[in-house]
């Protein structure tokens, strides 16, 4: 049996009752399982019009963002897979080269590197991505696109959208689809979807994780997916290299009140021979620290610009900061590209974090 699908598993009334216990009055609380509803009848439709357009297409292309993590790398697998078994052909293109800690999923040596994409394809199967910038793939444009996505940011820019802001990766969102189309879930393609939500939720941590996560997980481990080697793999796998830039970051962390920061300079990465892929999961370090509720994470580009990672303990929306930096991501776990040099890019994040955590109540959380 199925535990996870969410529309099978339903209740209006149960639904009402145990997720939205805050809600003030009968009709908010109906107006709420109406919207929900209307989000299943949706989700079901969208399901069905890319299930349309992979049965209708032989030839597809799959792509991510660009600087791939464990969903895009997961879930952009776990497609390519489920294109496999309807019997077409899939390209897996990325702009950036794997990251070490997943090139061992199956089939990751299938996927190329390129910064452009040539050949003709029936539609270009986009995920996790809020817009085709974040591919920094050439060539996509005279496509049709279907934008599969959960992240906070989330755009409409693809002939048919789907974006599921409470899914925990876009992984699950596949492994829906999987499902819809009548698909195997085998060890290979559980071990690509495990992936995704284990590293998109850090380890069950954060992001969205929730009942249904543990549910898709029991899923997965069900169909083959080893979580221990996943583990495994995933946080006792690291480069030296990572390590020795981890403590060059850990040198510079500075707080605040409910504020936390750290940075690494050029010349740290250079130093520790660090890749950028070490740079992953830095910011959570200066999160780690007791009572505070936002961090950064500030890297020196080559070119000067700085990159910052942005995360929080959920009670400020970093998503809507990064998206007024020009940036993007989820609402706890967000990103942006701001100009050099590393001072200036911190008083810039600091202008806009610091009102967010002065409206935090103490007595909250
Ligand atoms: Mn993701």
């Amino acid at each position: 049996m199925n535990h996870f699908n969410r529309s099978l598993a339903f209740d209006p009334k149960s639904d009402t009752l145990c997720l939205a216990p805050g809600l003030a009055s009968m009709e908010e609380a109906g107006a709420a399982s109406e919207s929900r509803i209307e989000a299943i009848r949706v989700e079901k439709l969208r399901i069905q019009q890319i299930l349309e357009v992979l049965r209708q297409g032989e030839r597809f292309l799959v792509c991510s963002h660009a600087r791939p993590d464990g969903d895009a790398v997961g879930s952009m697998l776990a497609m390519g897979m489920l294109l496999e078994q309807l019997g077409k052909r899939a390209d897996l293109v990325t702009a950036d080269r794997i990251p070490n800690t997943h090139r061992g999923l199956p089939g990751a040596e299938g996927i190329r590197t390129a910064p452009r994409v040539h050949g003709s394809y029936d539609a270009v199967i986009l995920l996790e991505c809020d817009g085709l910038e974040r591919t920094r793939l050439h060539g996509l444009e005279k496509f049709l696109l279907v934008n599969i996505d959960h992240h906070a940011s989330g755009q409409q820019f693809g002939h048919l959208n789907w974006i599921d802001r409470d899914a925990a990766s876009v992984g699950e969102m596949v492994y829906r689809l999987v499902k819809a189309a009548g698909g195997r879930v085998t060890p290979e393609m559980a071990t690509c979807l495990y992936t995704t939500v284990l590293t998109d939720t850090g380890g069950f941590c954060y992001g969205s994780t929730q009942a249904s996560t543990f549910a898709l997980a029991r899923e997965l481990v069900l169909a083959g997916a080893d979580p221990i080697r996943i583990a495994q793999n995933v946080y006792f796998s690291s480069p030296a290299s990572k390590l020795l830039l981890l403590g060059a970051a850990l040198g510079n962390l500075k707080r605040e009140g409910r504020l936390a920061w750290l940075w690494v300079t050029q010349q740290d990465m250079v130093r520790t021979c660090a890749a950028e892929e070490d740079c992953e999961g830095v910011v959570n370090f200066a999160l780690a620290v007791s009572g505070v509720e936002a961090a950064v994470f500030l890297r020196e580009l080559p070119e000067r610009r700085i990159r910052l990672s942005i995360r929080s303990k959920g009670r400020v929306n970093v998503a809507a900061i990064a998206g007024r930096l020009g940036g993007g991501g989820h609402k706890s776990a967000a990103g942006c590209t701001l100009e050099g040099p590393l001072a200036r890019a911190l008083d810039e994040i600091l202008a806009q974090l610091r009102p967010s955590v002065a409206l935090l109540t103490s007595d909250e959380g």
